[in-house]
């Protein structure tokens, strides 16, 4: 049996970090599809922001990717957060955008260019100070696109070198999450591929240096739950990109192409102890809503996070366990199946309103009157948006 009162403490606990480029318009390389009302700068991403936090509870963290966006004053923008009751999370390094960067960043081969991107991740550890964000999340789009054009192994020891300087710059309680992406941009060899590259860079660095796992970087049929188990068991799940996908990195909402593998690894973190606060992973969404309201999608994503999550949690522990040891698989399978299986929408609904809270937090949205008040009120000025 489980113990409800915990598994209600434990979502009542959860923390789901969202992410400002969210908030923005965004499309794919055809078209970015432009949505009324959409904030027209950082400070309007954290007012909407403060919406999905208010309807749902659980969402009080907003990552930054910079220079998307840059402002002036950084302390000014955490004061802006903790007005609304957030802080803000992740500082998204990004070393993917510009002319100079077509061979790579800190893997490139002139040393002026590394250079160049060496000082921006550093720049980010300097925004961190000021907006007070305990992780750097790197993501290097580095790689090649054609055998022989560059030399691997020395790809990894550039990268090695940049990954030592940004560690060294690192103040005691912030930390660095290294994501890895299978392909894209690059397409014959990326330089962090995948999580054994990531881990083996984390490993020599240091216990601040994690490896994150953004659920769309994977090759079709990777089972994600065992990199998560691993990582854990290692204690090197800094945390998670979460997203879900068909074909590539699709950046569609978590949990609404595969709530089955959401509801896998959201169990192996529960089983490895992942949802206790002292282990620091961060749930964090990486997600673009092209075609749907954004704020509504981001409110479901987190939605879909906590239901997996509430499933993970009453999944039979005792019953699992004598199940595994009498080497019984289809009781150990029905045991996990079982609570996959369970409707926790109720239960969710009761956990919110004792948390003083609209049961649900789509209808919340709804009431709340917000989406008429950006689309009348945000007119004028540029649309900030993703790449912007
Ligand atoms: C790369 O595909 C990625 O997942 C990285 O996390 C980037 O920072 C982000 O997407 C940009 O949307
Ligand atoms: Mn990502
Ligand atoms: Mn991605």
């Amino acid at each position: 049996m489980t113990d409800r009162s915990a598994v209600r403490a434990a979502l009542k606990s959860q923390r789901i970090e969202t992410p400002s480029w969210a908030y923005g318009n965004s499309g794919t390389r055809f078209k970015v599809f432009r949505q009324e009302g959409v904030p027209r700068d950082p400070y309007e991403k954290l007012d909407d922001a403060a919406q999905v936090h208010a309807a749902t509870g659980v969402a009080p963290v907003v990552a930054l990717h910079i220079p998307w966006d840059r402002v002036e004053d950084y302390a000014g923008l955490r004061a802006h957060a903790e007005e609304r009751g957030l802080t803000l999370g992740a500082i998204n390094s990004n070393v993917f955008q510009d002319d100079d960067y077509k061979l790579g960043s800190v893997t490139n081969p002139d040393p002026a260019v590394r250079r160049k991107a060496l000082g921006h991740l550093l720049e980010c550890v300097d925004i961190m100070d000021a907006t007070g964000s305990r992780d750097l999340k790197l993501w290097f789009s580095d790689g090649t696109n054609y055998p022989g054009q560059d030399d691997i192994a020395a790809r990894q020891d550039r990268l090695a070198e940049a990954l030592a300087a940004v560690y060294q710059r690192l103040g005691d309680d912030q930390r660095m999450l290294l994501e890895y992406k299978l392909f894209e941009p690059a397409f014959y060899a990326t330089d962090v591929p995948d999580w054994g590259t990531a881990y083996a860079h984390c490993l020599k660095l240091g216990p601040k240096a994690q490896v994150v796992v953004d659920t769309g970087h994977h090759a079709p049929g990777t089972n994600i739950e065992f990199i998560v188990a691993f990582l854990l068991r290692e204690g090197k799940l800094g945390g998670f990109d979460f997203n879900s996908r068909f074909y590539a990195d699709d950046d569609l909402m978590v949990g609404a192409a595969d709530p089955f593998q959401l509801f896998r690894i959201l169990y192996e973190v529960v089983k490895n102890g992942g949802l206790r606060a002292e282990t620091g992973v961060a749930f964090m969404l990486d997600q673009c809503h092209n075609i749907e309201a954004k704020i509504p999608a981001i409110i479901r994503s987190v939605m879909n996070v906590q239901e997996a999550t509430a499933k993970a949690l009453l999944v039979d522990a005792d019953a699992l366990a004598a199940a595994q040891l009498a080497g019984d698989v289809l009781e150990a399978n029905a045991v996990l199946m079982d609570a996959y299986n369970t409707d926790v929408r109720p239960l969710l609904a009761s956990v919110r309103e004792e948390q003083g809270l609209h049961p649900d937090p789509m209808a919340a949205y709804r009431a709340s009157g917000w989406q008429q008040q950006i689309v009348s009120g945000r007119v004028g000025g540029e649309q900030a948006g993703w790449g912007a």
